[in-house]
């Protein structure tokens, strides 16, 4: 066969072979519609759930919708799973979903009323529910928390299992960070082994809310929000201890604004893929050019590790994230 005949053949196979390639689905950012923030991602069984705060004016923030998905590409909405009409000591301000399944039932940690002293009624609280997409109603119908510890405004809880069973809860608003060891049943706090309750962690002074913990490879990552959420600065920064309540150190910065994407890029969580061992950042961002506070959206990227474990700057895309189905 001559050369050129040859060629030919080759050029018609390769654009057979990219005919026939399925274009690679991706979720696009934002995942979904809507001003939603403080996106709290979960994966209960074989689907992932986002769990947002409803990204409105305070007197507006009166329930939650949660989202959920089988692959991080196609996701359904879920009205209103929680809702003031559940919580009789709550007026306004729901915000910052943590939810985790403990003994086959779902606990939805909640802040609400935006308390700006002891004085007030609010913090945080806890709901219940035998489904992830609820109906969820207020567990002990008054707040888990509702004073300041350590100057930490009662916001913003995250939820953590340690791997001897112990539930943790890292918080705190106002540039000041707790960690408490929550009772069996999440109807209070208990001291932990050294007698403390409510332990400061604050990891830096560039501390602001939307606390975050897991744990990799034996060690404890903490992350944190930095910066004003109704800005282009907001941020999320991470440090690394051996046991959950540190101490820690800041490390740098994981994740904020790319000028040609979106700014105030911050309050996060991360999912971890455990078949592939990938990792990806769930956050609320805000679109170009939008200055209202409220107008966040809720968007997912890839979060990557060096060799060391640090976490490496996450690049925010527009295109999101491939297709995931949990196997
Ligand atoms: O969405 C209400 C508040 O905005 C959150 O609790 C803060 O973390 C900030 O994201």
């Amino acid at each position: 066969m001559r050369l050129g005949k040859v060629m030919a053949g080759v050029a018609l196979m390769s654009a057979m072979a990219m005919a026939d390639a399925s274009p690679v689905e991706r979720s696009g950012n934002p995942v979904f519609p809507g001003w939603y923030a403080d996106p709290e991602a979960a994966v209960f069984d074989k689907t992932y759930w986002i769990y947002p705060t409803t990204s409105r004016p305070y007197a507006q923030q009166t329930g939650f919708d949660a989202f959920s998905s089988p692959d991080l590409v196609h996701w359904t909405r879920h009205a209103n799973v929680l809702s003031l009409q559940s919580i009789s000591w709550a007026s306004k301000a729901l915000w910052a979903p943590a939810v985790v399944r403990k003994d086959g039932r779902y606990y939805f940690f909640f802040s609400a009323n935006d308390i700006q002293s002891d004085a007030e009624v609010g913090g945080i609280g806890v709901a219940v529910a035998d489904r992830p997409q609820g109906p969820y109603r207020d567990l002990l119908g008054k707040p888990l928390i509702d004073k300041f510890h350590n100057g930490a405004q009662p916001i913003d809880q995250f939820v953590f299992e340690d791997d001897d069973g112990s539930w943790y809860m890292i918080y705190g608003g106002w540039k000041h960070a707790n960690i408490v060891k929550l009772k069996d049943d999440f109807s209070g706090v208990e001291p932990m082994a050294d007698g403390t309750v409510f332990k400061e962690i604050t990891p830096a002074p560039e501390y602001v809310e939307g606390s975050l913990m897991f744990k990799r490879e034996g060690r404890y990552y903490y992350m944190w929000s930095e910066g004003g959420w109704g800005g282009p600065h907001y941020s999320v920064a991470y440090a690394i201890a051996d046991r959950p309540t540190g101490p820690f150190k800041r490390i740098g910065k994981v994740l904020q604004q790319d000028p040609a994407i979106a700014t105030g890029a911050g309050h996060h969580s991360v999912i971890h893929a455990p078949d592939d061992d990938s990792w990806y950042i769930v956050y609320h961002r805000r679109p170009l050019g939008e200055t209202d506070p409220n107008h966040r959206v809720t968007s997912i990227d890839r979060m990557y590790f060096d060799a060391q474990g640090h976490i490496l700057p996450v690049k925010i895309t527009h295109e999101g994230v491939e297709a995931h189905p949990l196997r």
